[in-house]
């Protein structure tokens, strides 16, 4: 590593508090360029280490990322993770207040849930079938920290994944009842489709996402609890969002789930 601990808790405070209070901030790597991938992730975990002394929950993790589309938008060609916590959760078809956020966008995935733990190294899409109980709908609002999403991957990495608020909802599926590589869905802001996509999208099928994720915490020992909700990463690029905007993600078979902004 190349932080020493004093600088990760004071990065980690810096990024917390700009998401507590809406703030942005220049990317980090700015002034830290030496920064590795062993800091970014401390410093991610930092901030959830702050979120639990205050009494935060787990309630999931995610991979960001994952699509060529997302790559393209950023600039960037590695998938990354982050965790949900409780604070991040929106219920079905309840508001936003973008007053709490800096400048949100909306990105449309697959949600997994799974019945048994997932631990890599080796882990693959039959693995994470195998060990997943059901898939269902989700939208993340994603909300970057850095001044005009303008970032690296391990500023990204230290930024939580840009990791805001999210819901799932509509009508979960078994996977054996559902292709995830075809499965179609549509993301419409104000009743009006504004990108379109397919679960292949996501790294050739949304389930490569949650091997990736299993055999990213396997390296670090340690692996996907069972019971997680893991969001796979959007299937399209994301879609900025204000006051205002109501959203609903449709996916084929799987129903939809809608966020309003305030
Ligand atoms: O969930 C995501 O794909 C977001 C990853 C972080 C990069 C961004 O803010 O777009
Ligand atoms: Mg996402």
């Amino acid at each position: 590593m190349a932080l020493n601990p004093q600088t990760i808790a004071q990065l980690a405070e810096h990024l917390e508090t700009c998401q507590l209070e809406a703030r942005d901030t220049p990317k980090i790597t700015n002034d830290h360029p030496d920064m590795d991938w062993d800091d970014a992730y401390a410093i991610q975990d930092a901030i959830l280490q702050r979120k639990l002394a205050r009494g935060a929950r787990v309630v999931g993790l995610k991979a960001g990322l994952t699509s060529h589309a997302k790559m393209q938008q950023m600039g960037v060609t590695d998938p990354v993770f982050g965790f949900l916590v409780d604070e991040f959760v929106v219920a079905e078809g309840a508001t936003v207040k973008t007053g709490e956020l800096i400048h949100p966008k909306v990105e449309p995935e697959i949600a997994f849930v799974l019945k048994t733990a997932l631990k890599g190294p080796g882990c693959h899409i039959g693995s994470v079938l195998a060990a997943t109980d059901f898939v269902m709908p989700g939208i993340e609002v994603i909300d970057s920290r850095y001044r005009d999403f303008k970032f690296d991957l391990k500023s990204v990495v230290a930024d939580n994944t840009s990791a805001s608020r999210f819901v799932v909802g509509g009508q979960p599926l078994r996977v054996q009842d559902v292709d995830l590589r075809t499965v179609g869905l549509v993301l419409e802001k104000n009743g009006q489709p504004v990108a379109l996509g397919a679960g292949a999208a996501v790294l050739g099928h949304p389930a490569a996402a949650i091997a990736a994720l299993a055999n990213h915490l396997g390296r670090r020992g340690q692996e996907i609890p069972a019971g997680s909700l893991i969001l796979s990463g959007g299937a399209t690029e994301a879609v900025s969002v204000q006051a205002g905007d109501n959203v609903t993600l449709r996916v084929q078979d799987m129903g939809s789930v809608s966020l309003i902004f305030a």
